[in-house]
């Protein structure tokens, strides 16, 4: 092969895996079931940040192509093809004032709107419900404190799926226990990282009943992929629901049954991370679970009422089989409600999902938890670690798990 059809080659080459590149990253904005499209606002505060997207995309949209065409013009016409040094000249006074100006004029109208915007984003006045969300590796917790006009007279713990009652301005503060992590539903708001140490405020509102799926967006170590959540919106009249549910008191498996055997596992093997509220040792002691000493996070998720989330371990995996998947996913608006609030029944629950975490947790979601390499995190778990339960114990767990509704 001879030089120059070798470069051509080459050239070729690079076209193609450049238009490759293009072509897919163009497709890939063409999903048409896209549950986290931030075009598709589903309440207020996405829609402010849409409206605004709406006017500023396009100018910036027409800048941009205007100032990359003319760059390539230029680059193609004025290339060096050994021509002289064209005359030296300084300064064209006309054109700089224009070139000052024109910018600054846009960058003004661009920059009020969006400061608008921001303030508008901001804004706690109207706050309605406040809900405390911290960050974690990697799962999000959702503290509910109590709110009497919400009819929240308990403080309520839950994580995964954040429920929310529709047309309401809920009022999110983050934090984290320990790195930084990023709260993000497109379909309600734009995101907030979630740091240590410090809380932050975020806006959310949801017009209609329905789940809005979320993803951690600030990079948060081994599982950040598998970080993601759910905010659940209900009518008012389930939300009340769903509080009811979440301050029922707990009930004690019947002597005698699996469900039981199956708490006495949960006391040995689970309770040292897990609070389940209301759990009483053999001699009637309440069991309040001090996972700081195990858990680098401090925390694990509370598992009190477990089968009323259709969804676990940061809503990675399906505590619902495929047909209740669909059944709530797909129900209309008016009927999301009843389906949510079914939760996870026996005819449900996804045994084997729920198996397979119990069996060895860090082969579905990598953690740092394999007790041999625990030097690395300060001999602390990021995550469950594998617990080396039997089958049997697997059985009793689950028997016991299904009675937290
Ligand atoms: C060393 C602490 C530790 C122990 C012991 C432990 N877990 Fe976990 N568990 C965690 C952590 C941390 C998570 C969150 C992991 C994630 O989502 O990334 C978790 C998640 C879960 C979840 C998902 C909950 C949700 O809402 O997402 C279930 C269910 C669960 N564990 C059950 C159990 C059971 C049952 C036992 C006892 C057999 C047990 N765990 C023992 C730390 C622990
Ligand atoms: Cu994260």
């Amino acid at each position: 092969m001879d030089t120059v059809s070798h470069v051509k080659n080459s050239r070729r080459r690079i076209v193609a895996t450049l238009a490759g590149v293009a072509g897919t990253i163009a497709l890939a904005g063409c999903a048409q079931n896209a549950p986290q499209d931030t075009f598709v606002p589903k309440g207020d505060n996405a829609q402010k940040i849409d409206t605004l997207q709406k006017v500023v995309f396009p100018i910036a949209g027409l800048v941009g192509v205007l100032v990359v065409a003319l760059a390539i013009y230029i680059f193609i016409k004025f290339r060096d093809k050994g021509q002289d040094i064209p005359a030296q000249s300084h300064g064209k006074p006309t054109v700089e004032i224009i070139l000052t100006i024109v910018p600054a004029l846009i960058l003004t109208v661009v920059g009020v709107f969006t400061f608008r915007t921001i303030m508008d984003l901001a804004k706690t006045t109207d706050t309605q419900m406040v809900i405390n969300v911290t960050g974690q590796q990697w799962w999000w917790e959702y503290d509910y404190p109590a709110q009497t006009d919400q009819g929240i007279t308990q403080p309520i713990i839950t994580s995964g799926q954040l429920v929310i009652p529709v047309g309401t301005n809920v009022l999110l503060r983050e934090t984290s226990r320990d790195v930084i992590h990023s709260y993000w539903i497109p379909a309600l708001n734009g995101k907030k990282d979630a740091v240590p140490g410090r809380i932050h405020l975020l806006r959310l509102q949801a017009d209609k009943p329905g789940i809005y799926a979320g993803q951690c967006t600030e990079f948060c170590g081994l599982s950040h992929a598998n970080m993601r959540m759910e905010a659940i919106a209900l009518s008012k009249e389930d939300f009340a629901k769903w509080v009811a549910g979440q301050q029922k008191g707990y009930t004690s498996p019947d002597e005698g049954t699996k469900a039981k055997e199956g708490e006495t596992v949960f006391i040995n093997q689970c309770s040292r991370c897990h609070q389940v509220n209301g759990i009483k040792d053999a001699n009637g002691k309440a069991i309040i679970s001090a996972p700081d000493e195990n858990v680098y996070a401090g925390a694990a998720p509370n598992l009190s009422h477990l089968m009323s989330r259709t969804t676990f371990a940061g809503a990675m995996f399906d505590l619902v089989n495929q047909k209740c998947r669909d059944d709530v996913w797909k129900a209309k608006s008016d009927e999301f409600g009843a389906k949510y609030l079914t939760g996870v029944t026996t005819d449900c629950l996804n045994q084997k999902n729920l198996r397979a975490w119990l069996r060895n947790a860090p082969a579905m979601k990598p953690m740092y938890s394999d007790p041999t390499k625990l030097a690395k995190t300060g001999g602390k778990y990021r995550g469950m670690p594998n617990l080396g339960l039997s089958e049997d114990d697997i059985d009793k767990v689950v028997a016991y798990l299904s009675t937290l509704k």
